[in-house]
């Protein structure tokens, strides 16, 4: 299918204001007549959803080795690939994405410290050509970024994870924001949430 939509993505470490953000794009778009699909990852689709509660909510998936992890964010990517991002690009929407496959490459590569060629090729594998245009990385501070996410009652693995994890996230977006400059922009998340959306705004008129 010819591919005539925009595809963008969000990321960053826990509380960055991803969703937030999305929910503020989503809506300036939709008010200028724009049509806008709005996903998150892991989940997203039938199958993804129920991916999503192994790894996110059940205590009994504590003992999940790295590799499992990694193959089942993908498998979740793969079937919203082919279920809902590409079929909404060939119509010409706007899909916005709270998270995609730079988070697999940042959190199980250099957060659990996978090798990088290997996750690479399991991304590649997951998503066929279906690459963001533009993905927007949220910079902040992990120990900022986890008080402001603290507010869920939910068990969440991720977040349970030591602060040096985090700081390695952190470190994994912002060698990725350098290594892959024309796509990938960073966002001091630091700021006010006016401040931020302002330049994600300006960022994605850019892409449009
Ligand atoms: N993961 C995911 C992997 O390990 N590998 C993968 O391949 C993928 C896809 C997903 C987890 O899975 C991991 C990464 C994650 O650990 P999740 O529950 O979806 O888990 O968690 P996150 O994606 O991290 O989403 P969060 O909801 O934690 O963070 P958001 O969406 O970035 O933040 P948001 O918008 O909810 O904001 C948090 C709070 O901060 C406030 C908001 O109002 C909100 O209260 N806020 C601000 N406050 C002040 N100033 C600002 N500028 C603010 N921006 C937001």
């Amino acid at each position: 299918m010819r591919r005539t939509g925009t595809f963008i993505t969000f990321e960053g470490g826990e509380g960055c204001g991803k969703s937030t953000h999305i929910e503020r794009v989503a809506a300036r778009l939709r008010a200028r007549g724009r049509e806008v699909v709005t996903l998150r990852e892991p989940g997203g689709t039938d199958v993804g959803e129920q991916i999503r509660h192994v790894l996110q909510y059940s205590k009994q998936s504590v003992g999940m080795v790295p590799e499992t992890e990694l193959l089942l964010f993908c498998a979740s990517r793969a079937q919203l690939v082919r279920e809902i991002v590409a079929p909404a690009l060939g119509d010409g929407k706007i899909v916005l994405a709270d998270r995609f496959f730079d988070s697999t490459s940042v959190y199980q590569g250099v957060g659990r410290k996978i090798d990088s060629e290997k996750v690479a090729a399991i991304n590649r594998f997951a998503i066929g050509n279906c690459v963001p245009d533009l993905t927007v990385v949220i910079d902040l501070d992990p120990r900022i970024g986890l008080e402001r996410a603290k507010g869920r009652e939910q068990f969440d693995r991720m977040e349970n994870q030591a602060l040096d994890f985090h700081q390695r996230v952190r470190q994994g977006y912002l060698d990725l924001a350098r290594r892959e400059s024309q796509r990938v922009k960073l966002v001091d998340g630091s700021r006010g949430l006016a401040e931020v959306g302002e330049q994600i705004w300006g960022l994605i008129k850019h892409v449009l």
